[in-house]
Protein backbone atom coordinates (compact mmCIF):
# COMPACT_ATOMS: atom_id res chain seq x y z
CA UNK A 1 0.00 0.00 0.00
CA UNK A 2 1.37 3.74 -0.90
CA UNK A 3 0.99 6.18 1.34
CA UNK A 4 -0.78 9.08 0.34
CA UNK A 5 0.76 12.21 -0.60
CA UNK A 6 1.05 14.60 2.90
CA UNK A 7 0.86 11.05 4.95
CA UNK A 8 -1.81 9.31 6.62
CA UNK A 9 -5.15 10.75 6.88
CA UNK A 10 -8.57 9.34 6.35
CA UNK A 11 -8.16 7.86 2.25
CA UNK A 12 -5.31 5.84 3.40
CA UNK A 13 -7.44 3.88 6.11
CA UNK A 14 -10.43 3.95 4.05
CA UNK A 15 -7.96 1.97 0.95
CA UNK A 16 -6.93 -0.61 3.74
CA UNK A 17 -11.01 -1.11 4.26
CA UNK A 18 -11.98 -1.10 0.59
CA UNK A 19 -9.19 -3.81 0.28
CA UNK A 20 -10.39 -6.10 2.90
CA UNK A 21 -13.68 -5.77 1.29
CA UNK A 22 -12.33 -6.35 -1.89
CA UNK A 23 -10.80 -9.51 -0.49
CA UNK A 24 -14.41 -10.91 0.07
CA UNK A 25 -15.44 -10.30 -4.04
CA UNK A 26 -18.05 -13.01 -4.87
CA UNK A 27 -18.60 -14.85 -1.82
CA UNK A 28 -21.20 -12.65 -0.19
CA UNK A 29 -24.39 -13.84 -2.61
CA UNK A 30 -27.09 -10.76 -2.91
CA UNK A 31 -24.70 -9.06 0.12
CA UNK A 32 -22.47 -6.03 -0.72
CA UNK A 33 -18.51 -6.71 -0.01
CA UNK A 34 -17.96 -4.73 3.03
CA UNK A 35 -14.51 -3.79 4.87
CA UNK A 36 -14.01 -1.86 8.77
CA UNK A 37 -10.65 -0.71 9.94
CA UNK A 38 -11.19 0.94 14.05
CA UNK A 39 -8.13 3.39 14.47
CA UNK A 40 -7.13 4.68 17.80
CA UNK A 41 -4.50 6.62 19.06
CA UNK A 42 -2.51 5.93 16.04
CA UNK A 43 -2.64 2.21 15.59
CA UNK A 44 -5.33 -0.30 14.12
CA UNK A 45 -6.87 -1.87 16.64
CA UNK A 46 -9.95 -3.62 14.75
CA UNK A 47 -9.99 -4.84 11.30
CA UNK A 48 -13.05 -6.99 9.96
CA UNK A 49 -14.91 -7.99 6.25
CA UNK A 50 -18.62 -9.16 5.60
CA UNK A 51 -17.18 -12.50 4.01
CA UNK A 52 -20.63 -14.78 3.80
CA UNK A 53 -24.70 -13.87 3.69
CA UNK A 54 -25.92 -14.52 7.27
CA UNK A 55 -22.97 -14.09 8.55
CA UNK A 56 -21.21 -10.92 11.40
CA UNK A 57 -21.32 -7.40 9.08
CA UNK A 58 -17.74 -5.96 8.97
CA UNK A 59 -18.30 -3.76 11.57
CA UNK A 60 -19.32 -6.63 13.81
CA UNK A 61 -16.07 -8.51 12.94
CA UNK A 62 -13.80 -5.35 13.67
CA UNK A 63 -15.42 -4.48 17.07
CA UNK A 64 -14.92 -7.91 18.27
CA UNK A 65 -11.06 -7.68 17.37
CA UNK A 66 -10.86 -4.19 19.25
CA UNK A 67 -12.99 -5.12 22.43
CA UNK A 68 -12.61 -2.42 24.59
CA UNK A 69 -10.29 -0.64 22.45
CA UNK A 70 -13.83 0.33 20.39
CA UNK A 71 -14.25 2.79 22.91
CA UNK A 72 -13.51 6.17 21.51
CA UNK A 73 -11.98 4.99 18.03
CA UNK A 74 -12.58 5.90 14.54
CA UNK A 75 -14.48 3.78 12.25
CA UNK A 76 -13.38 3.77 8.38
CA UNK A 77 -16.31 1.79 6.71
CA UNK A 78 -16.55 1.11 3.23
CA UNK A 79 -20.40 1.35 2.91
CA UNK A 80 -23.04 3.51 5.82
CA UNK A 81 -23.50 0.79 8.51
CA UNK A 82 -26.97 -0.61 8.12
CA UNK A 83 -29.79 0.32 10.64
CA UNK A 84 -32.28 -2.44 9.86
CA UNK A 85 -32.89 -5.48 11.29
CA UNK A 86 -31.90 -8.29 8.45
CA UNK A 87 -30.66 -11.20 8.94
CA UNK A 88 -28.39 -9.60 11.88
CA UNK A 89 -29.02 -6.89 13.72
CA UNK A 90 -28.14 -3.16 13.25
CA UNK A 91 -24.57 -2.15 12.99
CA UNK A 92 -25.25 1.56 13.77
CA UNK A 93 -26.74 0.53 16.91
CA UNK A 94 -24.17 -1.49 18.05
CA UNK A 95 -21.41 1.30 16.70
CA UNK A 96 -22.94 3.85 19.25
CA UNK A 97 -22.82 1.04 22.08
CA UNK A 98 -19.48 0.49 21.89
CA UNK A 99 -18.58 4.48 22.44
CA UNK A 100 -17.12 4.72 19.10
CA UNK A 101 -15.74 9.03 18.36
CA UNK A 102 -16.14 8.98 14.54
CA UNK A 103 -17.63 6.89 11.47
CA UNK A 104 -15.93 7.62 7.96
CA UNK A 105 -17.68 6.00 5.41
CA UNK A 106 -17.23 5.72 1.44
CA UNK A 107 -20.43 5.08 0.18
CA UNK A 108 -24.26 5.35 1.34
CA UNK A 109 -26.01 1.90 1.63
CA UNK A 110 -28.57 1.99 -1.63
CA UNK A 111 -30.32 -0.67 0.08
CA UNK A 112 -34.48 1.17 0.70
CA UNK A 113 -34.53 -0.43 4.21
CA UNK A 114 -30.78 2.02 4.93
CA UNK A 115 -30.52 4.42 2.53
CA UNK A 116 -29.20 7.36 4.75
CA UNK A 117 -30.68 6.05 7.90
CA UNK A 118 -27.46 4.55 9.08
CA UNK A 119 -25.48 7.68 8.83
CA UNK A 120 -29.12 9.90 10.47
CA UNK A 121 -29.04 7.49 13.73
CA UNK A 122 -25.41 7.58 14.29
CA UNK A 123 -25.21 11.42 14.29
CA UNK A 124 -28.32 11.72 16.20
CA UNK A 125 -26.37 9.92 19.02
CA UNK A 126 -23.47 12.55 18.32
CA UNK A 127 -20.66 10.75 17.16
CA UNK A 128 -18.94 12.58 13.96
CA UNK A 129 -19.83 11.46 10.66
CA UNK A 130 -17.64 11.74 7.39
CA UNK A 131 -18.74 10.59 4.16
CA UNK A 132 -17.60 10.35 0.54
CA UNK A 133 -14.42 8.91 1.68
CA UNK A 134 -13.35 7.09 -1.84
CA UNK A 135 -16.93 7.04 -2.71
CA UNK A 136 -16.12 6.25 -6.60
CA UNK A 137 -14.23 3.23 -5.73
CA UNK A 138 -16.48 2.24 -3.26
CA UNK A 139 -19.55 2.18 -5.29
CA UNK A 140 -17.69 0.00 -8.21
CA UNK A 141 -17.11 -2.91 -5.74
CA UNK A 142 -20.42 -3.43 -5.07
CA UNK A 143 -21.95 -2.64 -8.76
CA UNK A 144 -23.86 -5.98 -8.87
CA UNK A 145 -25.02 -5.45 -5.24
CA UNK A 146 -26.10 -1.55 -5.76
CA UNK A 147 -28.64 -2.64 -8.79
CA UNK A 148 -29.98 -5.99 -7.54
CA UNK A 149 -31.25 -4.04 -3.68
CA UNK A 150 -33.06 -1.95 -5.67
CA UNK A 151 -34.43 -3.25 -8.47
CA UNK A 152 -34.50 -7.04 -7.97
CA UNK A 153 -32.72 -7.81 -11.05
CA UNK A 154 -29.42 -9.23 -11.42
CA UNK A 155 -26.57 -6.81 -12.76
CA UNK A 156 -25.58 -8.22 -16.25
CA UNK A 157 -22.07 -8.62 -17.54
CA UNK A 158 -21.34 -9.80 -20.85
CA UNK A 159 -17.80 -11.26 -21.57
CA UNK A 160 -16.45 -11.96 -25.16
CA UNK A 161 -13.12 -13.09 -26.61
CA UNK A 162 -12.46 -12.45 -29.84
CA UNK A 163 -10.20 -11.64 -32.84
CA UNK A 164 -9.29 -7.90 -33.16
CA UNK A 165 -11.88 -8.20 -36.29
CA UNK A 166 -14.65 -9.34 -33.71
CA UNK A 167 -14.33 -13.50 -34.76
CA UNK A 168 -15.56 -15.71 -31.75
CA UNK A 169 -14.56 -18.52 -34.02
CA UNK A 170 -13.01 -19.37 -36.88
CA UNK A 171 -15.05 -19.87 -40.56
CA UNK A 172 -14.47 -24.07 -39.53
CA UNK A 173 -16.17 -23.43 -36.10
CA UNK A 174 -12.44 -23.86 -34.38
CA UNK A 175 -11.93 -21.15 -31.58
CA UNK A 176 -9.29 -22.83 -29.27
CA UNK A 177 -7.64 -20.40 -28.06
CA UNK A 178 -8.39 -16.97 -29.48
CA UNK A 179 -6.94 -14.86 -26.35
CA UNK A 180 -4.09 -16.30 -24.56
CA UNK A 181 -3.86 -17.29 -20.91
CA UNK A 182 -3.60 -14.19 -18.92
CA UNK A 183 -6.71 -13.22 -19.96
CA UNK A 184 -8.92 -16.88 -19.46
CA UNK A 185 -6.53 -16.95 -16.39
CA UNK A 186 -8.84 -13.70 -15.74
CA UNK A 187 -12.21 -15.34 -16.67
CA UNK A 188 -12.23 -17.68 -14.13
CA UNK A 189 -11.29 -15.19 -11.83
CA UNK A 190 -15.07 -13.36 -12.98
CA UNK A 191 -16.41 -16.63 -12.51
CA UNK A 192 -15.70 -16.67 -8.85
CA UNK A 193 -16.87 -12.98 -8.40
CA UNK A 194 -20.26 -13.66 -10.10
CA UNK A 195 -23.41 -15.71 -8.74
CA UNK A 196 -24.40 -16.82 -11.94
CA UNK A 197 -23.24 -17.94 -15.54
CA UNK A 198 -25.11 -17.67 -18.54
CA UNK A 199 -24.69 -19.01 -21.92
CA UNK A 200 -26.93 -19.92 -24.87
CA UNK A 201 -27.99 -23.69 -25.98
CA UNK A 202 -25.79 -23.49 -28.94
CA UNK A 203 -22.31 -23.05 -26.97
CA UNK A 204 -23.65 -25.83 -25.21
CA UNK A 205 -24.46 -28.16 -28.16
CA UNK A 206 -20.75 -26.74 -29.60
CA UNK A 207 -18.34 -26.97 -26.68
CA UNK A 208 -20.09 -29.26 -24.09
CA UNK A 209 -18.48 -26.60 -21.46
CA UNK A 210 -18.07 -27.04 -17.64
CA UNK A 211 -18.20 -23.62 -16.93
CA UNK A 212 -16.64 -23.95 -13.58
CA UNK A 213 -14.23 -21.91 -12.10
CA UNK A 214 -10.52 -23.39 -12.35
CA UNK A 215 -8.07 -21.36 -10.44
CA UNK A 216 -4.92 -21.78 -9.19
CA UNK A 217 -6.36 -21.89 -5.76
CA UNK A 218 -9.99 -23.65 -5.13
CA UNK A 219 -12.64 -20.71 -6.20
CA UNK A 220 -16.53 -20.89 -5.97
CA UNK A 221 -18.50 -22.25 -8.91
CA UNK A 222 -21.51 -20.24 -10.56
CA UNK A 223 -24.78 -21.26 -10.53
CA UNK A 224 -25.12 -22.99 -14.71
CA UNK A 225 -27.78 -20.93 -16.94
CA UNK A 226 -28.36 -21.91 -20.03
CA UNK A 227 -30.94 -20.68 -22.47
CA UNK A 228 -32.64 -23.26 -24.05
CA UNK A 229 -35.85 -22.38 -25.51
CA UNK A 230 -36.93 -26.23 -26.86
CA UNK A 231 -34.99 -28.08 -24.24
CA UNK A 232 -32.43 -29.06 -26.86
CA UNK A 233 -29.70 -29.61 -23.85
CA UNK A 234 -28.57 -33.47 -23.90
CA UNK A 235 -29.00 -35.51 -21.01
CA UNK A 236 -25.21 -36.14 -20.99
CA UNK A 237 -23.75 -32.20 -21.28
CA UNK A 238 -21.64 -32.18 -18.56
CA UNK A 239 -23.61 -29.14 -17.16
CA UNK A 240 -26.33 -31.99 -16.99
CA UNK A 241 -24.20 -34.77 -15.52
CA UNK A 242 -21.02 -33.41 -14.11
CA UNK A 243 -22.90 -31.91 -10.41
CA UNK A 244 -19.94 -29.09 -9.86
CA UNK A 245 -22.62 -26.50 -9.64
CA UNK A 246 -26.46 -25.99 -9.66
CA UNK A 247 -27.62 -26.02 -13.32
CA UNK A 248 -30.93 -23.51 -14.71
CA UNK A 249 -32.22 -23.89 -17.84
CA UNK A 250 -34.18 -21.43 -18.96
CA UNK A 251 -37.21 -22.29 -21.27
CA UNK A 252 -40.59 -21.50 -22.66
CA UNK A 253 -44.15 -22.46 -21.74
CA UNK A 254 -44.11 -24.63 -25.06
CA UNK A 255 -41.22 -26.50 -24.46
CA UNK A 256 -41.69 -30.49 -24.77
CA UNK A 257 -43.01 -31.74 -21.63
CA UNK A 258 -41.33 -35.06 -21.39
CA UNK A 259 -37.55 -33.10 -21.74
CA UNK A 260 -39.13 -31.38 -18.74
CA UNK A 261 -39.35 -33.78 -16.53
CA UNK A 262 -36.38 -35.73 -17.81
CA UNK A 263 -34.45 -32.91 -17.07
CA UNK A 264 -35.75 -32.56 -13.54
CA UNK A 265 -35.26 -35.89 -12.88
CA UNK A 266 -31.77 -35.90 -13.72
CA UNK A 267 -31.36 -32.54 -10.86
CA UNK A 268 -31.90 -29.64 -13.34
CA UNK A 269 -33.91 -26.89 -12.79
CA UNK A 270 -36.21 -25.72 -15.76
CA UNK A 271 -37.63 -22.49 -15.47
CA UNK A 272 -40.13 -20.84 -17.66
CA UNK A 273 -39.56 -17.78 -19.26
CA UNK A 274 -42.86 -16.48 -20.98
CA UNK A 275 -44.82 -18.65 -24.06
CA UNK A 276 -42.64 -18.84 -26.41
CA UNK A 277 -41.04 -19.47 -29.15
CA UNK A 278 -38.56 -17.76 -27.94
CA UNK A 279 -36.92 -17.12 -24.17
CA UNK A 280 -38.17 -14.06 -22.83
CA UNK A 281 -35.40 -12.54 -21.75
CA UNK A 282 -36.63 -9.58 -19.94
CA UNK A 283 -38.26 -12.25 -18.38
CA UNK A 284 -35.45 -14.53 -17.71
CA UNK A 285 -33.47 -11.52 -15.51
CA UNK A 286 -36.63 -11.43 -13.42
CA UNK A 287 -37.42 -15.34 -12.53
CA UNK A 288 -33.37 -15.44 -11.90
CA UNK A 289 -33.93 -12.28 -9.58
CA UNK A 290 -36.21 -13.89 -7.41
CA UNK A 291 -33.97 -16.82 -7.29
CA UNK A 292 -31.60 -14.34 -5.58
CA UNK A 293 -29.25 -14.59 -8.67
CA UNK A 294 -27.68 -10.93 -7.79
CA UNK A 295 -24.84 -10.76 -10.51
CA UNK A 296 -24.71 -12.88 -13.54
CA UNK A 297 -21.77 -13.53 -16.66
CA UNK A 298 -22.71 -14.40 -20.08
CA UNK A 299 -20.26 -16.11 -21.76
CA UNK A 300 -21.66 -16.22 -25.08
CA UNK A 301 -22.04 -16.91 -27.94
CA UNK A 302 -22.46 -14.34 -30.33
CA UNK A 303 -26.74 -14.69 -30.45
CA UNK A 304 -27.26 -14.42 -27.03
CA UNK A 305 -24.84 -11.39 -26.26
CA UNK A 306 -26.81 -9.89 -29.38
CA UNK A 307 -29.78 -10.05 -28.05
CA UNK A 308 -29.18 -8.83 -24.81
CA UNK A 309 -27.54 -5.90 -26.24
CA UNK A 310 -30.17 -5.28 -27.94
CA UNK A 311 -33.04 -5.70 -25.79
CA UNK A 312 -31.06 -3.34 -23.03
CA UNK A 313 -30.59 -5.57 -20.75
CA UNK A 314 -26.76 -5.69 -20.01
CA UNK A 315 -24.85 -3.53 -17.42
CA UNK A 316 -21.71 -4.18 -18.51
CA UNK A 317 -19.24 -5.07 -21.12
CA UNK A 318 -15.71 -7.10 -20.86
CA UNK A 319 -14.58 -7.56 -23.99
CA UNK A 320 -10.58 -9.33 -24.32
CA UNK A 321 -9.37 -9.06 -27.90
CA UNK A 322 -6.85 -10.99 -29.29
CA UNK A 323 -3.86 -9.04 -31.57
CA UNK A 324 -5.22 -11.67 -34.43
CA UNK A 325 -7.20 -11.76 -37.60
CA UNK A 326 -9.36 -14.44 -38.60
CA UNK A 327 -11.51 -13.57 -41.22
CA UNK A 328 -14.76 -15.50 -42.61
CA UNK A 329 -17.48 -13.54 -43.21
CA UNK A 330 -21.01 -14.04 -42.24
CA UNK A 331 -19.49 -18.00 -41.75
CA UNK A 332 -17.25 -16.93 -38.80
CA UNK A 333 -19.49 -15.85 -35.54
CA UNK A 334 -19.06 -12.90 -34.27
CA UNK A 335 -19.36 -11.59 -30.60
CA UNK A 336 -22.66 -9.47 -31.14
CA UNK A 337 -24.98 -10.99 -33.85
CA UNK A 338 -27.78 -9.17 -33.73
CA UNK A 339 -30.34 -7.53 -36.64
CA UNK A 340 -28.03 -4.04 -36.00
CA UNK A 341 -28.98 -0.50 -36.13
CA UNK A 342 -29.54 1.81 -39.63
CA UNK A 343 -27.48 4.82 -38.15
CA UNK A 344 -24.33 5.07 -36.61
CA UNK A 345 -26.11 7.69 -34.13
CA UNK A 346 -28.20 4.36 -32.88
CA UNK A 347 -24.89 2.30 -32.24
CA UNK A 348 -25.14 1.91 -28.08
CA UNK A 349 -21.87 3.38 -27.52
CA UNK A 350 -19.93 2.09 -23.88
CA UNK A 351 -19.14 4.96 -20.82
CA UNK A 352 -16.91 4.91 -18.18
CA UNK A 353 -13.98 2.97 -20.28
CA UNK A 354 -11.46 0.87 -19.24
CA UNK A 355 -8.23 -0.35 -21.06
CA UNK A 356 -6.07 -3.39 -19.67
CA UNK A 357 -3.73 -5.57 -21.09
CA UNK A 358 -3.81 -9.15 -20.28
CA UNK A 359 0.11 -10.11 -22.16
CA UNK A 360 -0.71 -9.75 -25.88
CA UNK A 361 -4.30 -9.38 -25.17
CA UNK A 362 -6.52 -6.50 -24.62
CA UNK A 363 -9.58 -5.98 -22.62
CA UNK A 364 -11.54 -3.11 -22.87
CA UNK A 365 -14.74 -2.93 -20.09
CA UNK A 366 -17.24 -0.65 -20.46
CA UNK A 367 -21.13 0.26 -19.33
CA UNK A 368 -23.78 0.59 -22.58
CA UNK A 369 -25.23 3.77 -22.13
CA UNK A 370 -28.83 3.12 -23.41
CA UNK A 371 -30.49 6.74 -24.54
C1 LIG B 1 -23.29 -3.16 6.97
N1 LIG B 1 -22.14 -3.88 7.03
O1 LIG B 1 -20.87 -5.57 6.41
C2 LIG B 1 -22.93 -5.31 5.31
C3 LIG B 1 -24.11 -4.50 5.21
O2 LIG B 1 -29.36 -9.73 5.99
P1 LIG B 1 -28.23 -8.98 6.59
O3 LIG B 1 -28.38 -8.71 8.05
O4 LIG B 1 -26.86 -9.52 6.24
O5 LIG B 1 -28.29 -7.50 5.94
C4 LIG B 1 -28.00 -7.34 4.60
C5 LIG B 1 -28.10 -5.88 4.25
O6 LIG B 1 -27.24 -5.13 5.12
C6 LIG B 1 -27.61 -5.59 2.84
O7 LIG B 1 -28.68 -5.62 1.91
C7 LIG B 1 -27.01 -4.21 2.99
O8 LIG B 1 -28.03 -3.21 2.96
C8 LIG B 1 -26.42 -4.26 4.39
N2 LIG B 1 -25.06 -4.82 4.32
N3 LIG B 1 -24.22 -3.44 6.04
O9 LIG B 1 -23.49 -2.25 7.76
C9 LIG B 1 -21.93 -4.93 6.27
N4 LIG B 1 -22.76 -6.41 4.57
ZN1 LIG C 1 -24.66 -3.97 9.32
Amino acid sequence: MTMPTGGINDEFYMRLALQLAASASGQTGINPVVGCVLVKEGRVVGMGAHLKRGEAHAEIHALQMAGRQAQGSTVYVTLEPCSHHGKTPPCSDRLIREGVKRVVIAATDPNPLVAGSGIAKLRASGIEVTTGVLEREAVKLNEAFNKFIVTRQPFVTVKSASTLDGKIAARTGDSKWITGDGSRSYVHTLRHRHQAIMVGIGTVLADDPALTTRLPVPGLNPIRVVVDSTLRIPRDARLVRDGEAPTVVLTTERAPQARRRELETLGVEVIDCGPGPAVDLRAAMERLGEREIGSLLVEGGGKLSGALLEARLVDKLVLFYAPKIIGGGAAAPGNFDFPGFGRMREAIALERLEVERFDNDICISGYPRYE
